[in-house]
């Protein structure tokens, strides 16, 4: 059924987005490196030339700050045009602990390094190279975990928590829309300033421009107070547990524990985290009535109560009981059996569903990937691999690119998935699948 070409294709997808050192994730709409894109394109490279994977890595930590953090964008390149807000509206020399060069944004992304860093020495174990590696950015994954743990725990739980949407890696989903309405900017309160996707992509298939304004408001509230400070977390009208972020923080954990414990190095700290967080997450993010895990709203003291796809994303680190990952794996299967594409990013019966914007609706390779691994370590073979098939079939029939249409009758009238082209993570995951046939 599948193009024979399929996987040849992926890798020159991933060779012609290869930059001397990193990977952007598409040309034109975003043309430097962003954080936990780099994290799954290394799933691409590693079955071609796992220094490429290496090379990816240090050049995204090349930009990781003193404090830890790991910014979402590196600026390698300062002569890029294409992209709004570029390096030198983020300023991130305004944190003395900013490197000078890469310039970078002043967030971050979700911190898939730790089981990105495991699955390629799972894959490659006797690699010496990659074992040096290992013992060189063991611990800069680790004091990233510490800086969100540090600086982004106000209330000291063992969950970390986001300021900005972007953060998140899912910019526009319904769920950021109510904390993003606590926003009311003044004719005059923000500078001028000019969007660079909207030229690129469909403007339909991209955030509104009130979100935009909502996003460099954000943006700017983070740099007034150096992009670390202690105001951000008091003042931010948007302060979120993103249930996906943490999810991912406790599987790059529970990953950075079994490396360390392979390699001798301790982990102690790490084992502390990863208690409290599992069990503060247990307590605050699942919701019985939806049958589902949520993002929690600090600033609004409450669950944002949505069926997003975030809320999948804990059976991919373990941490649902058999019977919560059941209703999970039946949410799925419903969706299946009413010929919906998995994995949709949003409830399909909601007034907020848009099957082609962005975050509030499509498929998007990399999150099935990790739906698929999931469902496969709970035993759930047969929906993982309808997670996969879809993906494939989309990708096979509509192309390398950002999302996908998620109504099967919609699709079939299609000529392109939305968003960019020649897409990176879109390559990898589609590697990684035929790797594991
Ligand atoms: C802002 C690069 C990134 C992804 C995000 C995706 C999109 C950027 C944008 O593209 O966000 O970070 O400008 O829209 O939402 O997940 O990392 O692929």
């Amino acid at each position: 059924m599948y193009l024979e070409n399929l996987l040849a294709d992926a890798h020159k997808v991933l060779e012609k987005n290869w930059k001397d050192g990193f990977t952007i994730p598409t040309h034109n709409l975003y043309p430097f490196q962003w954080n936990w894109d780099s994290g799954f394109i290394c799933l691409g490279h590693q079955y071609k030339d796992l220094g490429r994977a290496i090379q990816e890595l240090n050049a995204l930590f090349s930009g990781q700050w003193e404090n830890g953090l790991l910014p979402h964008i590196i600026f390698h390149s300062e002569n890029e045009k294409t992209y709004f807000p570029n390096f030198d509206f983020w300023e991130s020399n305004v944190n003395p602990g900013a490197p000078h060069r890469p310039k970078s944004s002043g967030i971050t992304q979700p911190a898939v390094h730790g089981f990105i860093l495991e699955n390629l020495w799972r894959n490659h174990p006797e690699d010496e190279n990659f074992k040096a590696f290992i013992k060189e950015i063991f611990s800069k994954i680790v004091h990233y975990h510490r800086f969100l743990y540090q600086y982004r725990d106000p209330q000291q739980e063992g969950l970390m928590c986001i300021f900005h949407p972007w953060e998140s890696g899912r910019d526009n989903s319904p769920l950021w829309d109510e904390s993003l309405n606590r926003i009311h900017i003044k004719a005059g309160e923000l500078p001028h300033y000019q969007r660079r996707d909207t030229s690129i992509a469909d403007p339909s298939e991209r955030p509104t421009s009130d979100q935009y304004d909502r996003y460099v408001y954000l943006l700017l509230l983070g740099k007034k107070y150096q992009y670390d400070g202690k105001e951000i977390m008091a003042e931010s009208p948007f302060l979120v547990q993103d249930d996906m972020m943490n999810a991912i923080l406790i599987k790059s954990n529970q990953s950075l524990i079994n490396i360390g414990k392979q390699f001798g190095f301790d982990v102690g700290e790490i084992e502390e985290w990863q208690q409290q967080s599992l069990r503060s997450f247990r307590e605050k993010c699942w919701n019985a009535e939806l049958q589902m895990y949520t993002a929690f709203d600090l600033r609004g003291g409450k669950q944002i109560c949505e069926k997003e796809i975030g809320g999948l994303i804990p059976i991919f680190a373990g941490i649902p009981e058999m019977e919560q990952a059941s209703l999970l794996n039946e949410y799925l299967n419903n969706l299946h059996n009413r010929r919906y594409y998995l994995c949709p990013s949003f409830d399909v019966d909601s007034p907020k569903y848009d099957s082609k914007r962005y975050w509030r609706g499509p498929i998007w390779p990399h999150m099935n990937w990790m739906i698929y691994h999931g469902l496969e370590q709970y035993g759930f073979q047969e929906t993982a691999n309808i997670v996969k098939l879809d993906t494939l079939k989309l990708v096979n029939s509509l192309g390398f690119y950002e999302y996908f249409e998620p109504q099967k009758e919609k699709a079939e009238q299609l000529k392109t998935g939305y968003g960019g082209d020649v897409f990176s993570w879109t390559a990898s995951s589609i590697i990684d699948f035929f790797h594991k046939e």
